[in-house]
């Protein structure tokens, strides 16, 4: 890659991409959004090889399929790349999606949670119905994941599906992800309409914490390659851990800092405000 094609992505993942006013009123009342066209095919090409090569460097998870559990069938999970390689920290930090993040919460600016690759291999399991902040130890709702494909996912790849207003009710918040939360939460979110739509090339989605999700099985015989950062509001206080889960989290994600105190430790820098 030249000097030059490395400036070009530079420049696209730090410039800004106007929110529509739909797009920010469909966040808040469904709970997600898609948008197309938000990263070009030159930029995720460039990154896939980086993420892939550290995903398959970093991953820990090598039994076979039919000796794993469900949670461990859905994907390989590999966290914080960011601090991993000074690359994939340029796509981890990105303006151009921390902003978009910032507009949907309608924040004055986010911090990362943390980053994580979810590869769902090319004979992988679904990914059961839950909803993520039930692992978080936040004060406050306002957070949002983007889930990007590294390739035009098809429905037979598993992508992303969201029950649309379901962060609205409080069902299931007690649900880690398992058989569990997929057999209860498919019978609760009957209730609620589905879009479980495939995803183009450069498309990406926002979630709320709150909102549930799922995704299939992977049948199409390809890995199916998904980077995903998930941004707080700057201003969150961290709160007491509830489960093992967000205990977990309060020392991995959050440095352990004060209950009560600022998420302003160094694993969470601020990656925009206005
Ligand atoms: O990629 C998947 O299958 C699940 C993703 C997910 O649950 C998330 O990004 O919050």
């Amino acid at each position: 890659m030249t000097e030059q094609s490395t400036d070009l992505l530079h420049k696209e993942l730090s410039e800004p991409f106007t929110v529509a006013r739909e797009a920010i009123e469909h966040f808040d009342t469904y709970g997600y959004v898609k948008l197309k066209n938000v990263l070009s095919e030159a930029l995720l090409s460039h990154y896939d090889s980086l993420i892939t090569d550290l995903v398959f460097k970093l991953n820990k998870l090598t039994k076979p399929m039919e000796e794993r559990t469900t949670y461990e069938r859905a994907f390989l999970q590999v966290m914080n790349l960011w601090r991993e390689s000074e690359e994939v920290k340029e796509f981890v930090f990105s303006k151009r999606l921390a902003k978009i993040a910032t507009d949907l919460l309608q924040v004055k600016g986010v911090r990362l949670y943390h980053d994580q690759a979810l590869y769902k291999e090319s004979t992988g399991g679904i990914t059961p119905w839950h909803a993520d902040q039930f692992y978080w130890p936040l004060s406050s709702p306002k957070t949002a994941t983007v889930w990007i494909p590294l390739q035009k996912t098809s429905m037979e790849m598993g992508p992303l599906a969201f029950a649309e207003k379901s962060h609205h009710v409080e069902i299931g918040r007690d649900l880690e992800i398992s058989d569990e939360s997929e057999a209860l939460m498919s019978e609760q979110l009957k209730q609620f309409r589905l879009n479980e739509g495939p995803f183009d090339l450069g498309e990406v989605s926002f979630h709320a914490g709150w909102l549930f999700h799922r995704a299939g099985a992977n049948t199409s015989g390809y890995p199916r390659k998904v980077m995903t950062m998930i941004y707080m509001d700057a201003d969150q206080k961290i709160t007491q851990p509830k489960n093992e889960y967000q205990q977990a989290d309060w020392e991995t994600w959050l440095s352990s800092r004060p209950i009560g105190g600022a998420t302003d430790g160094e694993l969470n820098p601020m990656l925009f405000s206005y």
